[in-house]
């Protein structure tokens, strides 16, 4: 396969759009017409494209045929990914269609927990990855469907670490009420943040993630942004489309149009109401039914006028449930149908097969009303195709609230699909609404859904990928390693007077949930000795912890220390001293307040200071720490007007304190007596851009983590400021 576009796109999806079977011992191939296909097709010609998935056949069945198969697929520009009888049972219609389909549709007690199926799942996803790994190059855009495969993006960048991965959700994201109680949520969500670009129908759903993301992970975010410890990863909505000119077009071919003569003739002059779903418990087909017997019930006027055809797609054979709700669904239609029908009509027409496209367009012309009410539905296509294959604008889309369709299609009547009572009347509303307004309803949704078609929504996707992949470029700096880092060890090494300014929690030790438990370890009190013991270097540790805490850990090395952000310095050898007189009194105004907000913040605490007071809300839940935080800062603001104190906020902390002090105040105090030719100054939040800012040009500032900053380089964690740091003391 040649380099024929920039860059190699790769779609990853549990099933290839070519299906393959075997029958009495001969192979074929099927391929599949789904809204994805053909939106993604476009694609083929603007990159190299290439798709990966399974061929929808066990392993076993086609053993002495791999070959062939591969072959054959490689035409079509399809990679297979070929599952054994074991992962199909147990990935495929285990842990997906098991565990995670009934969860995400808000089904719990249909989820089936089980450690063997959470296994086979992340072994499927290894067998993906190790397919992919082998097709992939640094420069490469993997775009990876739906959740069959969310551990897949974190496989794919531990592997390559550069690739630009997408993922995207075909169906709902829950509630986090709800997704917590996957016992392996954790690992999952760390498995969709192997992603740069996350991308969900509806913004709720994003909602939903990112608030996932953060109770469970405790990554913030801001403007759908997530800030992990290594990336910026972005959340947001693509509603996918279809395939717009298309399904209008179908409504003119002869095929279509023969199908369309074939149901009038067996309707008659009745009006139409019509479903299409897959048979699944998330498509509400039973309540639908139920609030059709109603309509019939009270509306006795429509009786015999009417007939409702109701499409039911074979889906996931062999799942218990599944067999259950058809059990229920063909009683249910008997049941109505027996109720109702007289000679010469039948309320319902009861269809439950797959049928082929041209039926399907004929069923949605022939339709007055669709009648499409699912439980929970991550988007709906059928809804769309619908309302696109009605060209002359007569007919009504009657959609249920808690499809994600339901977000950008507000001209339909909405529904509470649970609600029998206001289905029925929907019903009656949708076949007695005069032509005029379904024209004026149905032409408004069209004009969205062709403006958004799946090749705009396809495209939009990938290219807000790339945007986010130089977003990220920008957001993160230049990163300290290879060559830049090269060239510091060699103006350290030249270097006769040299100074390091080091940050403390987040630079060279990780956050810990209290502040206490971060102290220093054995391997830093290493570092520091080995940089100290060169006579051209002084080390400065600079924290907003109090001195007593630095006194404790490192008074018997001899390094300088700065304290409380800069309140008190103290020379290798010297005393503790401030740098200038600060006065107290305001803290009697400022504690009775955070002391109020620690009762209202249940895991919240303060901290004081000699002349600073914190608090700090990293153990508390993160809504409510949020919301809290801003009262707290808007009622301290008020309160401070008049004083020299300020409000500053770190990370998960506030803290109050006297403002004509800063770290990078206290650090001139060495910047100014001494001729140095070597500085590094590293540090991790903002109250160490303080000090970015007051060194030379020429110095080595260092951020560690994400975030915008005026230092010059980057680095991701205090690992690598420890790695860096054993170089420059020869201890590596
Ligand atoms: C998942 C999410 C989300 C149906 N019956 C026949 C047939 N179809 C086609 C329809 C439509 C597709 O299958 C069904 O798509 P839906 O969106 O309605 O539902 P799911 O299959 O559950 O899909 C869903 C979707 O992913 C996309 O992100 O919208 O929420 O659950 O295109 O036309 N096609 C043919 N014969 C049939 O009998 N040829």
């Amino acid at each position: 396969m040649g380099e024929i576009g920039p860059r190699k796109l790769i779609i990853v999806s549990n099933r290839l759009p070519v299906s393959v079977s075997k029958k009495a011992g001969k192979l074929s191939f099927q391929r599949s017409v789904g809204g994805l296909a053909t939106g993604l097709a476009s694609f083929y010609r603007q990159y190299d494209s290439l798709w990966v998935g399974w061929p929808g056949v066990a392993e076993e069945k086609i053993k002495e045929d791999l070959q062939t198969v591969k072959r054959h697929l490689k035409k079509e520009n399809c990679v297979p990914v070929f599952l054994p009888q074991s992962l199909v049972d147990q990935f495929y219609h285990g842990f997906c269609n098991k565990t995670v389909w009934p969860l995400f549709h808000y089904f719990p007690n249909y989820a089936v927990f089980s450690s063997a199926l959470w296994n086979a799942y992340k072994k499927g996803n290894q067998l993906f990855a190790d397919v992919l790994e082998d097709l992939l190059r640094p420069g490469d855009i993997v775009w990876v469907h739906d959740f069959h495969l969310m551990l897949l993006p974190a496989l794919l960048r531990k592997r390559i670490p550069e690739l630009a991965v997408g993922f995207f959700l075909h169906i709902p994201f829950p509630s986090s009420e709800i997704f917590r109680l996957m016992p392996w949520r954790d690992e999952v969500l760390k498995g969709i943040l192997g992603a740069d670009l996350v991308g969900f129908h509806t913004a709720d759903y994003v909602g939903h993630f990112l608030s996932s993301v953060r109770r469970i992970l405790g990554y913030e975010h801001s403007f759908n942004q997530i800030l992990t410890e290594r990336r910026m990863i972005q959340a947001d909505v693509f509603p996918m489309g279809i395939d717009y000119e298309g399904f209008r077009k179908a409504i003119e071919s002869p095929a279509v149009k023969e199908e369309i003569e074939r149901i009038r003739q067996r309707v008659g002059s009745n009006r139409v109401i019509i479903s299409v779903d897959r048979l699944d418990y998330t498509k509400g087909l039973l309540h639908r039914l139920e609030a059709f017997e109603l309509f019939l019930d009270r509306y006795p006027e429509w009786r015999g006028k009417v007939t409702f055809i109701l499409l039911v797609v074979p889906s996931r054979v062999g799942v218990e449930h599944y067999a259950q709700l058809k059990r229920d669904l063909d009683e249910m239609v008997g049941r109505i149908n027996g109720k109702y029908d007289t000679i010469g009509w039948i309320p319902i027409w009861y269809l439950y097969r797959s049928v082929p496209r041209e039926m399907l367009s004929a069923l949605y012309a022939v339709g007055d009303v669709a009648l499409i009410t699912p439980l929970r539905d991550g988007m709906n296509l059928v809804a769309k195709e619908y309302v696109a294959s009605k060209v002359d604008g007569n007919g009504v889309l009657i959609l249920g609230e808690l499809a994600g369709a339901a977000r950008e299609m507000g001209e339909a009547i909405i529904v509470n699909p649970l609600d029998r009572g206001a289905v029925a009347k929907a019903i009656k509303t949708a076949l007695e609404m005069s032509d005029e307004e379904k024209a004026v309803r149905m032409s408004a949704m069209q004009r969205r859904l062709e403006r958004y078609d799946v090749v705009r929504w396809a495209s939009d996707f990938v290219e807000r990928l790339l945007d986010t992949k130089a977003r990220q470029i920008a957001f993160s700096g230049k990163k300290l390693i290879g060559e830049e880092a090269d060239k510091l060890i060699q103006d350290y090494s030249k270097a006769r007077r040299r100074v390091l300014f080091l940050d403390y929690d987040g630079t060279l030790v990780g956050f810990r949930d209290k502040p206490e438990k971060a102290e220093p370890d054995p391997e830093l009190y290493e570092i520091l000795k080995s940089l100290i013991a060169d006579e051209k270097n002084d080390v400065v540790i600079v924290s907003g912890r109090d001195p007593y805490t630095l006194q404790r850990w490192f008074g018997d090395l001899s390094v300088s220390m700065i304290a409380e952000h800069g309140v008190w310095i103290k020379e290798t050898g010297g005393e503790w001293e401030m740098i200038e007189l600060l006065d107290n009194e305001w803290k009697d105004k400022v504690r009775p307040i955070l002391e109020l907000y620690t009762d209202r913040t249940p895991g919240s605490f303060i901290e004081e200071k000699e002349f600073s007071l914190v608090w700090h809300y990293r153990r508390c839940d993160p809504m409510l720490a949020t919301v809290r935080a801003r009262e707290l800062k808007d009622a301290l603001l008020q309160l401070i007007a008049n004083l020299e104190i300020g409000v500053l906020e770190g990370n998960k902390v506030i803290e109050v304190k006297n403002t004509s002090i800063n770290k990078g105040r206290a650090i001139l105090h060495w910047l100014a007596r001494d001729d140095y030719d070597f500085i590094l100054v590293a540090g991790d939040d903002w109250t160490d851009e303080d000090m970015f800012e007051v060194v030379p040009d020429w110095a080595y500032s260092v951020k560690v983590g994400f975030g915008i900053s005026k230092a010059r380089y980057r680095l991701d964690d205090p690992e690598e400021v420890r790695e860096l740091l054993k170089r420059l003391g020869g201890t590596k």
